[in-house]
Formats: structure tokens, C-alpha cells, sequence
């Protein structure tokens, strides 16, 4: 079951859910109800089966803006002491751990500027093709914040430690044609393409064994803190898991009969 929301718009065709923020006008920028709607269509596709590729964009020419300035300028006319943690532990973290945890392909499709939060949106999926007038700022430091949302941890494991500092501490656009040469983004195409394109790719995502997808994803997951042993074992354990799949039976029987495989997710 998929729902649109007043902030955001969801589609599914063929295994594929496309969720679309939709505040062009603010270049998608996330206000309250936007992160409540994002975060449960987040929810949703993760626990349907049906969906086996997670597709975010963004519509008008932004993907998105990161935080709704607008939105908190409240918080601005007071004297009172900021706390800004109970928010971004309340919107922000859950979403940007529950991607990085849901057990199927992700894809950002990056049809404009990814700012702020946005940016850190964009990061957290497993993958990112953009159109060319795509890019990315990490914003965070033009209003004397840090990058949060994952982007001080999405970042350096991405690009390496010195460019991430220096996009993070310049707060400067990172344009597409540089976000492919740096490992940003998985591909760059023409603005006017990057629809089909990203139904082409999510397709392909889509039509993959999703179980072990999601495995591989843990492993990534868990390499990070992982030494080379516990890894191993790590992955010896997820091949058992992989190894009783509809999926792999499928694959190694599609191979061994000279057909291509047809995966179901199973
Ligand atoms: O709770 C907390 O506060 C902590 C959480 C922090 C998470 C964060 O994300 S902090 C970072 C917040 N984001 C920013 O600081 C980015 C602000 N925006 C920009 O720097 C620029 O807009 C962009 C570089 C993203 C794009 O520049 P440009 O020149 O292409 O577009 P623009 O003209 O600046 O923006 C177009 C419209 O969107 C404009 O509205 P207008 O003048 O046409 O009515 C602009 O005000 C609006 N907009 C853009 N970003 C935001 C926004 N409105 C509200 N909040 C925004 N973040």
C-alpha cells in the first residue's frame, strides 16, 4: 500500500517505490510535516514486500534544502537557549538509520541542489545518479551548525577525510561532473534524462535477489567497526542466511540451465 501526503508524493510500478518531495517552492526544504510524512513512507516501503527498490527524489529543481529555516524561526525571536538535539534525534536520526538498515536497494535520484539535511539524505542512500545541474552543499556551516543527519559519516567514507573536511568547513557547492569525479554519485546524466534513467536503474535494482541485497547491505554496514576476522565470520554467517533463498537456488539453476535468472525476492 503506498499514500501521498501533503509533502510528498508516492508511486509504485513494478517493484519500485518512488517517493518525491514536493515543496518545490522551498526546494523541498523539510518542515515539520514532511519529516513526519517522509519518515512513515520510509516505514512503509520497508516493511512491504512488494517494494523492492526505494527510489527518493525530489520534485521542481531541488532535491532538497535540509531543514525548513521558516519553519524554526520561532525558536529565533526568543532569548531562550537553542536545543537543538531533541529534533534531529526525533526526525532526522530515525530516518537516516532506518535507510541504511532496510533490507532493499535505495536510490537517490538527485534532480537539483541536496543542502543541509538534504544533503545528508542524499548520502545515506546506497545510491546516487544525478542530473547535471545537480549538487550538493553541505550547508550546515553557513548557519554556524555542524553537519548532521549522517554527513560527517556518510562523507569521509565516501570522498576521504581531507575533501570532506574541506566541503564541510568551506560549505561550498559541490557540482555534479565534481560529485562523480570524487565517488558522490554513482553516475551523472542529462538533466532531461535522469527520469528514464532512474526507472532504468531501479528496474534493475528492483529485478535483483532483494535478500541479498539487504544481507550485503549489513555486511557494509558492519564492516565499518568490524575487524577482518569478526568480518569474516560475519560474512560466512550472512552466506548461510543468503544460501537458504529462493533466490540463490534460482540463480545458481538459471546459470547452470544457460538462462538468465528470474528473481523474486524470496
Ligand atoms: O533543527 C535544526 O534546525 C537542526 C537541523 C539542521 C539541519 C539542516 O539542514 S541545517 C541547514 C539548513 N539549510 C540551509 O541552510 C540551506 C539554505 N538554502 C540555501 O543555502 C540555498 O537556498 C541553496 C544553496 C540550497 C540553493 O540556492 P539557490 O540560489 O539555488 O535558491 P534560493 O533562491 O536560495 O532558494 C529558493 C527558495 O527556496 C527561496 O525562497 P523565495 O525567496 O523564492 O521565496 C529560499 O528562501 C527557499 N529556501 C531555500 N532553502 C531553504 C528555503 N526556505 C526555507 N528553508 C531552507 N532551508
Amino acid at each position: 500500500m503506498s499514500e501521498s501526503g501533503k509533502t510528498i508524493l508516492v508511486a509504485d510500478s513494478a517493484g519500485v517505490r518512488t517517493i518525491t518531495l514536493n515543496r518545490p517552492d522551498v526546494l523541498n526544504a523539510f518542515n515539520s510535516v514532511m519529516l513526519e510524512e517522509l519518515g512513515k513512507a520510509v516505514r512503509d516501503a520497508e516493511r512491504d514486500k512488494s517494494v523492492r527498490c526505494v527510489v527518493i527524489t525530489g520534485a521542481g529543481r531541488g532535491f532538497s534544502a535540509g531543514q525548513d529555516l521558516a519553519d524554526v524561526a520561532d525558536r529565533y525571536r526568543s532569548d531562550q537557549p537553542l536545543e537543538l538535539g531533541a529534533h534531529i534525534r526525533k526526525h532526522y536520526n530515525p530516518l537516516i538509520a532506518r535507510l541504511r538498515t532496510m533490507e532493499k536497494p535505495v536510490l537517490g535520484s538527485l534532480n537539483g541542489v541536496a543542502a543541509g539535511a538534504g544533503c545528508s539524505l542524499a548520502l545515506a542512500c546506497d545510491f546516487r545518479i544525478a542530473g547535471q545541474s545537480a549538487s550538493f552543499v553541505e550547508a550546515f556551516v553557513n548557519v554556524g551548525l555542524v553537519p548532521d543527519s549522517g554527513s560527517t559519516f556518510f562523507l569521509p567514507r565516501l570522498v576521504g577525510v581531507g575533501r570532506a573536511m574541506e566541503i564541510a568547513v568551506t560549505g561550498r557547492k559541490v557540482k555534479a561532473d565534481e560529485a562523480l569525479q570524487i565517488g558522490l554519485v554513482n553516475r551523472v546524466v542529462a538533466d532531461g534524462d535522469l527520469p528514464a534513467e532512474t526507472a532504468k536503474l531501479a528496474q534493475q535494482l528492483a529485478g535483483l535477489p532483494t535478500q541479498a541485497i539487504g544481507l550485503t547491505k549489513r555486511a557494509m554496514n558492519s564492516s565499518w567497526s568490524a575487524e577482518l576476522e569478526q568480518q569474516l565470520d560475519y560474512e560466512a554467517m550472512l552466506q548461510t542466511t543468503a544460501g537458504r533463498t529462493k533466490d540463490h537456488r534460482e540463480g545458481v539453476t538459471a546459470f547452470l540451465d544457460k538462462r538468465p535468472p528470474k528473481f523474486t525476492g524470496e
